[in-house]
């Protein structure tokens, strides 16, 4: 950290210094400088990346053999274990302090390509969460992973909430409920509306366990219900620019251990920069 001379006129008009105190500019920057990267993106390159124009387009992907099937039978086995702690709870919060085997999902190499080439350098998770339903579970309702307006071209600075789901479907069937969402919607600048009444367009994705649904949170979308006897088991990882409020608080000890022995990139996804 450097010291600062700052040169000024003071009340008599002679030109005087001030020194300004490293301390109190570390004071003002409560995380490590090594975490924050120093390019935002990928450059033209990306822009050019049929998945990513496919994903601006849509708001939606599908990434092929995103995890290996040794991990997939790993998961299922994590997530019986919550569900056996908590039975009958649908949402599971802080995932990764439930069982060491969820941080697999933290950095899957196919995601986070594309994830660095969407979204940029500076991400951080903002959720990592499961959903388990089990037979009779009925549609979830329409809905957008956040609050906020959307509004690509209404705000000179851009109103675009930069925020990307990551949806991993161990065992999921068609009866089970497939993921439904309404390609294009991610733009929209309404919110969709109550309930779960079919959009002529929406679609129905039933990925296969090692796939990874890549989704934009403002993309129309819900979980459809689970008519079969099986249960629907499903992580969800959620990034987002790193300087954008996330869900989670990371300041359980699992997370903790994961920052303690992590990439810089690991650190940043795991909120080391808390704030600015
Ligand atoms: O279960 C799904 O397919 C989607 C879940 C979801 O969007 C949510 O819980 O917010």
């Amino acid at each position: 950290m450097l010291a600062m001379i700052v040169r000024h006129r003071d009340d008599s008009g002679m030109t005087a210094t001030t020194d300004v105190k490293p301390q109190a500019a570390a004071q003002r920057q409560p995380y490590d400088r090594a975490e924050v990267p120093t390019a935002l993106g990928l450059g033209p390159a990306a822009f050019q990346d049929p998945d990513v124009q496919r994903f601006l387009h849509q708001g939606y992907l599908v990434i092929d053999q995103a995890i290996d099937q040794d991990t997939v039978i790993a998961l299922r086995s994590a997530l019986d274990g919550v569900a056996s702690r908590r039975p009958g709870q649908e949402i599971i919060h802080s995932l990764l302090e439930e069982d060491d085997r969820f941080a697999t999902l933290l950095e899957v190499p196919a995601v986070m390509s594309r994830l660095t080439a969407i979204l940029g350098t500076c991400m951080q998770l903002h959720s990592a969460t499961a959903r388990i339903t089990t037979s009779g579970h009925p549609d979830q309702d329409w809905h957008r992973d956040g609050p906020w307006p959307m509004d690509p071209v209404g705000v000179p600075y851009g109103g675009i909430p930069a925020q990307i789901n990551c949806g991993f479907y161990l065992d999921i069937e068609p009866e089970m409920g497939a993921f439904v969402c309404l390609p294009g919607s991610h733009r929209a600048p309404f919110r969709p509306p109550k309930g779960h009444a079919p959009f002529p367009d929406e679609i129905h994705l039933v990925p296969r366990p090692g796939q990874a649904v890549l989704f934009d949170g403002w993309l129309f979308h819900r979980g459809g219900a689970n008519r079969s006897n099986g249960v629907r088991r499903t992580c969800l990882m959620c990034y987002q620019h790193a300087w954008m409020k996330s869900r989670e608080r990371f300041d359980g000890p699992r997370v903790a251990q994961l920052r303690a022995t992590g990439t810089a990139r690991t650190r940043l996804l795991l909120g080391g920069v808390s704030s600015w």
